[in-house]
Parts: C-alpha cells; sequence; structure tokens
C-alpha cells in the first residue's frame, strides 16, 4: 500500500470536536495518512489534538505525521515528522527521532527539491502546487509543469500539496506523483468521508 496516497492535513482552525468529525470520515473514506498541523504555538494543546487523533487512528493502520514539532512527535510517539525550511535541519531531526519513523520536508524551490535529495528523509513535500487561502505565505507555484519535472528528477518520492481539489485531483495524480496532501478539499467538505471516496477516485 502507498500510504502517500490520499494524504489528510488537518486544519488548524477547527476545533478537536471538528477535527474528530473530519479525521473519523476521512479514516472511513480511505485516507492513507494523517498529519496534524498547528501554527498558533500552544504545544499543550498540540499535543491534546495529537493524542485524540491518535487515539482515533488506533489499528487502522494510518501513519499520524506530526507537523513542525520534534517533541510533540516525541511526546505522543507519533509515525513520524513534517518539517519546513526553517524547523529542525533533517540530520538532527533525524537522528532525535531514530531511523524507523517517518520524516518529511517541504521543498519549495528547485534548489531546495535538489539539496533534499542527499538528506535522511523519506519524502518530499512539494510546496505549494497552485496558491491556496490555506497557507498565504508561499512563496513559489510549482503547477503542474514543474512538479512533472520533479517527479522525473526526484529518487525520493514526492507528495503534492496546496490548492489540489476535486477539480484539478486528476491533473496532479497524472503526474505520478507518489501522494497528494489536501486540507480544505477533505477538512471543509460536508462529507470528508465522501470527499474522500471521490478524490480516491479520480487520483485512478
Ligand atoms: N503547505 C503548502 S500549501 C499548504 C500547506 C500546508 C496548504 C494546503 O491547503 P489546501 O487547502 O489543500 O490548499
Ligand atoms: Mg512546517
Amino acid at each position: 500500500m502507498n500510504k502517500y496516497r490520499l494524504y489528510l492535513v488537518t486544519d488548524e482552525h477547527q476545533d478537536i470536536e471538528a477535527l474528530t468529525f473530519v479525521i473519523k470520515e476521512a479514516i472511513a473514506g480511505g485516507v492513507t495518512m494523517v498529519q496534524i498541523r498547528e501554527k498558533h504555538g500552544d504545544i499543550r494543546a498540540f499535543i491534546q489534538r495529537a493524542m485524540v487523533i491518535k487515539a482515533l487512528l488506533l489499528n487502522t493502520g494510518i501513519p499520524l505525521i506530526i507537523n513542525d514539532r520534534i517533541d510533540v512527535a516525541l511526546a505522543v510517539d507519533a509515525d513520524g515528522v513534517h518539517l519546513g525550511q526553517s524547523d529542525m535541519p533533517a540530520d538532527i531531526a533525524r537522528r532525535l527521532i531514530g531511523p524507523n519513523k517517518i520524516l518529511g520536508l517541504s521543498v519549495e524551490n528547485e534548489t531546495q527539491l535538489e539539496h533534499a535529495q542527499s538528506l535522511p528523509i523519506d519524502y518530499l513535500g512539494i510546496s505549494a502546487i497552485f496558491p491556496t487561502p490555506t497557507k498565504t505565505d508561499t512563496v513559489y507555484t510549482w503547477r503542474i509543469d514543474g512538479l512533472s519535472k520533479a517527479v522525473k528528477s526526484s529518487k525520493l518520492p514526492l507528495v503534492a500539496i496546496g490548492g489540489i481539489n476535486k477539480e484539478n485531483i486528476q491533473t496532479v495524480a497524472q503526474t505520478h506523483v507518489a501522494g497528494i496532501a489536501l486540507v480544505s478539499a477533505i477538512c471543509h467538505a460536508q462529507s470528508p468521508k465522501i470527499a474522500c471516496e471521490e478524490l480516491n477516485q479520480l487520483i485512478g
């Protein structure tokens, strides 16, 4: 099974109740990986949310990934961590989490993509494919062309993120990218379960 295939990233603005609904539905709809993303720096709240989601994912085989924070990932014994370019350097992160955890890194341009190839990581987030209101500080949009080139040149599996939805997911999947990560297309759907089923079908 390709765990990167349909990768849910949580919406930091949803409270624990909304988040629980989304996660339960997404599990039923066939999501393959879940990342908890928190940006406001309240580590206690982050740990609490991570523990709730970890309990929901128990025995599903769906890996739980923590955004940015190695300490939170260690605290809840998550399956992995996703780093950005200004988070802890990948080699140090790997040393702290050990060889068996999943380690992802976002790359925001071609230089970073190339440099990342020799890092001790499992996958790369290609950010952002399209402009998105979910993350307004993105520096570059890869578009389909840039993503296609990245897929061809990278030896590490790539996960596409940013502005992906039902309308454009097929063109993203046609690049043969390993995985597709989404926030709003799943979290803001009336039924995240149906959204996941439809997205999964469109991926092909
Ligand atoms: N990193 C790059 S774009 C993005 C993140 C976390 C947000 C993606 O959200 P959406 O709603 O799927 O466009
Ligand atoms: Mg980050």
